[in-house]
């Protein structure tokens, strides 16, 4: 299925599946506990998030950026294989991630429409799964304010970002909290696997 140049596989990761990735996640977690980040103007973002990988997103008052390590000083654990290989399976991509954000979406949490331009080159795309429940995606144009389509993502679907529409503005506009009991205390967790650090996919 196509949304506005981003592709989604609906379904991509069965029941069992995804419960051994949360499984996974939890490990990731516990390494490097989830924090509400700042952004640039000081507000707290609705969303908790965690890193794992070589880089991890972090945002504060000085903006948004990649650091090697977590606000606690310890290094983001590694991304788990199975992440590697859906990764392999479904992007598209010869070059390995080295960055997995982790976003926890608790009840009325939301994500604003941006986009991903944070990483050192946008040749490489963008992987995103989501974990537990319904979310309302939203996807536009390169540019602000352009027509926007939006589609229901479910547990263990994934949606790749790139070529074309690796810039699109793209945002979460609710959840429908408790809509899955893969986690048992509800909520949604979504995984963005990219390729952060490495400044230009090589010459095909
Ligand atoms: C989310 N996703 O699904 C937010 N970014 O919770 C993103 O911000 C995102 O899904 C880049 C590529 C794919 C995404
Ligand atoms: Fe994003």
């Amino acid at each position: 299925m196509d949304l506005n140049g981003v592709t989604i596989h609906p379904g991509a990761l069965d029941h069992a599946a995804q419960e051994a990735l949360v499984a996974d996640l939890r490990d990731v977690v516990s390494a490097a506990p989830l924090f509400h980040p700042e952004t640039s103007r000081g507000r707290k973002m609705s969303v908790r998030m965690t890193s794992a990988g070589a880089l991890g997103w972090v945002s504060d008052r000085r903006g948004y950026r990649y650091e090697p390590a977590h606000p606690s000083g310890v290094a983001w654990p590694p991304i788990p294989d199975r992440l590697l290989a859906l990764w392999d399976r479904l992007a598209d991509c010869a070059t390995p991630p080295d960055t997995c954000l982790i976003n926890f979406y608790g009840e009325g949490a939301r994500m604003g429409l941006h986009q991903d331009r944070d990483e050192a080159s946008f040749d490489f795309p963008v992987l995103s799964l989501s974990l537990g429940d319904d979310a309302l995606f939203r996807v536009g144009g390169t540019e602000r304010g352009g027509r926007t389509k939006s589609v229901w993502l479910s547990s263990g679907d994934v949606a790749v970002i790139g070529g074309d529409a690796r810039l699109a503005y793209h945002g979460i506009d609710r959840t429908r909290f408790g809509s899955s009991s893969l986690l048992p205390q509800g909520g949604r967790i979504n995984v963005t696997l990219r390729v952060a650090g490495v400044s230009a996919a090589p010459p095909s």
